[in-house]
């Protein structure tokens, strides 16, 4: 299922690229961002809660949607996707070779993994933004005591930390992708759809400089045709195999 080929690829680059999706978190029982409008919510287009208008029109429902979403990856744990990329990075930088986790999740179950080279290219549910004084914080309270939550600083209106559409990713999260890729030896796609850009742009930048590319996905996406080999199946799966393919190659 997983061609020899990759194997070897991944065990001789000087430094392995993985790029993640939502579909990582999925086998930990986080919905995928298209799929993460259930229940209450099931009558929103979460492409249309995840934009800086909707919050300005309605600060409350927004961060209402946010602290579900919270409550629900609080209850999650990594699983073996996770927990294999985090072992790739060990492996890897035990031989002294180049390892970046570029993210696009915003669940910190990376981290949670023991993943340490992360770059979260969308911020993170758990770090709020307060629109008044500009201050960052990590809060992991919940439920809020008000909808939006305010700054206890200057009683500004917080706003989630992370990237909405139309919004520009943090310049310290694209210049550490800009590097990761510079010195990348094969890029990993796994579970993303591929949609979104510029994180969907890494792979098609990789394979424009002849680097190898590897996307494991549940389904075929927009770069499948693209790719040097794409496997379809779970991240949960797939990367542990590979990983131990990989090491005992
Ligand atoms: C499994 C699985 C299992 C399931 N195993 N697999 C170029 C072309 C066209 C458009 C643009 C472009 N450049 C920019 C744009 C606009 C826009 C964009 O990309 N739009 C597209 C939709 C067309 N991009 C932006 O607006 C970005 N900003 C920007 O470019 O700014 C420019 C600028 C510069 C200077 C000043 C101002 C502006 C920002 C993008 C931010 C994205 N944010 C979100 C929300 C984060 C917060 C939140 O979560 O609420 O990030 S959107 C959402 O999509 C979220 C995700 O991180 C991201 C990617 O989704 P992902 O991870 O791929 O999830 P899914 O659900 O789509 O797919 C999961 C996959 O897993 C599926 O395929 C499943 O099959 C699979 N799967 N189980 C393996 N077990
Ligand atoms: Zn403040």
């Amino acid at each position: 299922m997983i061609p020899p080929e990759a194997v070897r690829a991944v065990r001789d680059a000087p430094s392995v690229v993985v790029l993640t999706g939502a579909g990582v978190s999925a086998e930990s029982g986080v919905p995928t961002f298209r799929d993460a409008a259930r229940g209450l919510w099931a009558k929103y287009d979460p492409t249309r809660l995840a934009t800086p208008e909707a919050f300005e029109a309605d600060p409350e429902l927004v961060s209402r949607w946010y602290d579900w979403r919270r409550e629900r990856v609080a209850a999650c744990a990594p699983n073996p996707g996770h927990h294999a990329s985090a072992e790739m990075e060990r492996w890897l930088t035990s031989m002294r070779r180049g390892f970046t986790l570029l993210t696009q999740n915003v669940d910190r179950l990376h981290h949670a993994a023991g993943s340490r080279a992360i770059v979260e290219l969308h911020g993170s549910i758990w770090i709020w933004r307060c629109l008044g004084c500009g201050t960052e914080r990590e809060d992991r309270s919940m439920p809020f005591a008000e909808y939006p939550p305010r700054c206890a600083d200057c009683g500004g209106i917080r706003r989630p930390g992370v990237v909405w559409f139309g919004e520009a990713l943090p310049h310290a999260a694209l210049d550490a992708a800009e590097r990761a890729m510079r010195g990348c030896g094969i890029f990993l796609s796994v579970g993303t759809s591929s949609l979104v850009y510029p994180a969907a742009g890494y792979a098609r930048q990789a394979h424009a400089r002849g680097i190898p590319t590897l996307e494991i996905n549940a389904e075929p996406t927009p770069i499948s045709p693209m790719v040097t080999w794409s496997i379809q199946g779970k991240s949960g799966e797939v990367l542990p195999e590979l990983l131990r393919l990989a090491m005992e190659a």
